[in-house]
């Protein structure tokens, strides 16, 4: 029988990892460093390497010229039981330099303190430019074929499978920056397709800041830290950036979608994605459409509350990071569906008076709507996250027969961009050889040499036309699967330096956003804006952004002068937008697989109920953790021990997408304020002061709470109303549990905080 596929591989992989998965299997938490629970004393009995955990996958083994080369799928750098040096010769010892003598002087001959010591001072590559912080994932792209009649991308005919590698990121921050700034995402795909690689470079915004690449450098410039001090670092919270956006009011879109809950997702699996750009797609026939790309979370579109995002930057700056590794080692794997809106390729390139070349434009559902061609799944972690994530390079301009670009010249800048920052942070021209990006389909190039070649090209006659090598490599047609730029006709023209008048409207859209927004999301954009003016020190950019707003709506303007204690400008040309309702995240619901439920339990509490809770949650598709005074095992008579994930001092509320209390859990032994300041405000019922502060958190940002076995207890201690709008209290943690997951399919309880109504006029 033929070797199995590495689609097929990738598939298995899947199966093989969900079946170990199932509820009563799943990890207690997700998170372990290896395969294998070490032993407490150091090994010393020689043996292989160990194998990757379950759920990593590695970058497919291809050769350099995309030839499958036979190799074990799961092949890794390590060989071998003994420590060796980069030549293979093993080693005794490398805990001493070689010295003249136990106190030195330690002597030059040392090859291999040399060898050790210069290649940990090459370790580091230069962070990317903007996107430097970020996370990544192996997965499958399954196609639908309905768009099949659009474009012949033999990816996305009927039921085809195509690896894919995805990385998620913010933007502004440096490599080691936290996860849940405000800042906007990048979603990139790299799929891996029979016709080459196809890079879908995307943000989880639709519009950008700017119409024009050249402008590009100045928007980071502004946006990144001060160039002086290097504050503020990964947000957009100061002068330059209000600055800028002030002044050059094309931003206006992308900023207020910024300053929005998409501005803080709950989490990567909770994002939706754009191409931004409108794209060309070719059919077989060579018909052409335009379209725009979208990615649609199978989980909903989900965002955290600011001091959310703000506290989860301090106790868990990888938050997003690890939100989606310990969802797909737990085998919830994240799931969007990718979609068109496929729009007509007039001459003139607009559609309903919207110009499809201005990035900072999107088109509104309601107007072309989201036709899904396929289903992405990520289902593998990486196994070494510098040889796959940090050294992925993506390029709008990895493009396959049947998906070509257009005119916006914010797309032509990044056609030139991407390839020419990989020279430098990658060391060279050949970083498509790196195994993660090396394309599945055979590569017949007259590329040579270079820093960091890594295929041994045979022939002598890298260059066409010739004879020598029998004239090889030949030119392939359409029939061959030829990439041929659509011969798109030009309008006569004079060469200037200027955008089309279509470009100038800046404010037609955030109105139209504004006017989408349901109240409460109105309240998030006015306290965000509040928020990062007042980090602002220039009275004069603080004025001058008030402008801007009152562009946008004057009750948004006022609020936020109000805040900034400064008077609210007049508009000059205010009308109000007209709203598309697929722009707003609340109000609907949505699957709850992969939430997060603090079960939060006391000394001496019922551990029959927590059991039952804990399975019950699992059995929902959802991660509990249990948090209980110190850690351990909770046991007792007749119970089975229960794990716990989080005490009382280490848990923050934060990390819960809801909460359940198991009672009303009594003081913990180090519940002093000495010890952890988070107990420094004792509370009364002789309940915990962290379970107090954890629940006047999980109030405050709008989460459900369940309780059994006298909990309302707690609540009452922390002063929550126990008949309040998202606070279930009942027999048991089953019981419970069925409010909490109506609840969180909502994602949060809204109702808890009821905002003022949408002005009329
Ligand atoms: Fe990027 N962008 N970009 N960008 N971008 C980079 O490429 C650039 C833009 C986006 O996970 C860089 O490899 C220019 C829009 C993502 O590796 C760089 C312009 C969109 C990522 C670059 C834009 C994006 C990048 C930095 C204006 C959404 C991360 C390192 C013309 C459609 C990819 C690198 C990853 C990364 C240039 C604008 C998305 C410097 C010049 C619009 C998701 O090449």
């Amino acid at each position: 029988m033929s070797e199995p596929g590495p689609i097929r591989k990738i598939v298995d992989k899947a199966v093989e990892v969900a079946e170990e998965v199932l509820p009563d299997s799943r990890p207690e938490v997700p998170g372990a460093p290896g395969p294998e629970s070490p032993q407490v004393e150091e090994p010393a009995e020689p043996r292989s390497p160990l194998p990757p955990k379950p759920d990593q996958a590695a970058p497919r083994t291809v050769s350099a010229t995309g030839r499958a080369d036979g190799s074990e799928p799961d092949l890794r750098a390590q060989n071998g039981e003994f420590l060796t040096t980069a030549q293979g010769t093993r080693l005794p010892d490398s805990n001493h330099s070689l010295k003249a003598g136990p106190r030195g002087p330690v002597l030059l001959q040392d090859h291999h303190l040399r060898e050790k010591i210069t290649h940990f001072d090459h370790e580091r590559i230069p962070e990317r430019v903007v996107h430097a912080r970020g996370a990544g994932a192996h997965g499958v792209f399954r196609s639908y074929g309905s768009a099949a009649n659009v474009t012949k991308a033999a990816f996305l005919a009927e039921d085809v499978e195509t690896p894919v590698f995805v990385r998620f990121s913010t933007v502004l921050g440096s490599r080691g920056s936290a996860d849940t700034v405000r800042d906007t995402r990048g979603f990139a795909t790299k799929f891996y397709t029979a016709e080459g690689v196809f890079d879908l470079v995307g943000n989880n915004i639709p519009v950008f800041f700017i119409q024009d690449a050249v402008k590009f450098p100045d928007v980071v410039h502004a946006a990144k830290p001060h160039p002086d001090r290097e504050i503020p670092q990964a947000q957009s919270a100061h002068d330059t950036f209000w600055d800028f956006v002030s002044l050059h009011t094309e931003a206006t879109h992308h900023t207020l979608w910024n300053m929005s809950d998409r501005g803080v997702p709950r989490s990567y699996r909770t994002m939706e994605g754009f191409g931004v750009h409108t794209f060309r797609l070719v059919d077989a026939e060579g018909g052409t459409s335009l379209v725009k790309w979208h990615w649609k979370p199978k989980l909903g579109v989900h965002s955290l509350t600011w001091e959310e995002a703000q506290l989860i930057a301090g106790a868990d700056p990888d938050f997003h990071r690890r939100d989606l590794y310990d969802a797909i080692e737990a085998g919830a794997f994240p799931q969007w569906e990718l979609g068109i809106q496929v729009l007509p390729d007039t001459p003139e390139q607009t559609f309903e008076g919207i110009d499809l070349l201005d990035p900072t434009k999107l088109v509104p559902e309601e107007l072309a709507p989201v036709q899904p061609v396929g289903l992405l799944t990520l289902n593998a972690n990486p196994t070494n996250f510098f040889a796959e994530v940090e050294q992925v390079a993506f390029h709008p301009g990895h493009l396959v027969p049947g998906i070509d670009v257009t005119d916006d010249p914010l797309l032509a800048g990044r056609l030139f961009s991407y390839l020419d920052t990989q020279i430098t942070r990658l060391g060279g021209p050949n970083f498509a050889q790196i195994p993660v990006n090396r394309t599945h389909a055979p590569v017949n190039d007259m590329l040579r040499d270079g820093f960091h070649q890594d295929a041994v090209h045979s022939g002598a006659a890298p260059y066409k036309p010739n004879s020598l090598d029998g004239g090889c490599p030949f030119f392939a047609g359409a029939g061959e699967h030829a990439f041929i730029e659509h011969p798109v006709p030009l309008p006569a023209a004079a060469k200037v330096r200027a955008a089309p008048a279509s470009f100038d409207d800046h404010f037609g859209q955030p109105r139209m956003f504004w006017a989408s927004m349901s109240p409460t999301e109105r309240e998030h954009i006015i306290a965000a804006y509040t928020f990062e003016l007042a980090k602002c020190h220039e009275q004069a950019i603080k004025e001058r952004s008030l402008r801007v707003l009152a562009e946008i709506d004057p009750r948004l303007c006022a609020e936020v002068a109000d805040g900034l204690g400064l008077p609210a400008p007049e508009s000059t040309g205010y009308a109000p937008g007209t709203p598309s309702p697929a722009l707003s995240q609340i109000g609907r619901t949505w699957p709850t697989a992969g939430r997060v439920i603090g079960i939060v339990t006391g000394p001496g509490g019922d551990l029959e109920a927590l059991t039952s809770a804990r399975r019950a949650v699992l059995a929902a598709d959802m991660v509990p953790l249990v948090v209980a005074p110190t850690g351990g095992r909770l046991t007792a008579d007749g119970a089975d021990p229960v794990a716990v994930q989080r005490t009382f001092a280490t848990a923050r509320s934060v990390e819960f997408d809801a909460v359940l209390l198991a009672g009303a859990p009594a003081p913990g032994a180090d519940a002093d304020g000495g010890r952890d300041a988070k107990a420094g405000i004792p509370s009364g019922g002789g309940v915990d002061p962290r379970v107090t502060l954890l629940l006047g958190e999980a109030w405050r940002h709008a989460k459900a709470i369940g309780g059994w076995d006298g909990a309302d207890r707690a609540l009452r201690a922390a002063g929550i109303p126990t008949d309040a709008p998202g606070v279930v209290l009942g027999e048991d943690g089953e019981s419970v549990l069925s409010g909490i997951t109506e609840l969180l399919a909502g994602h949060r309880v809204w109702d808890r905080f009821p905002a003022p109504p949408p002005e009329v006029g």
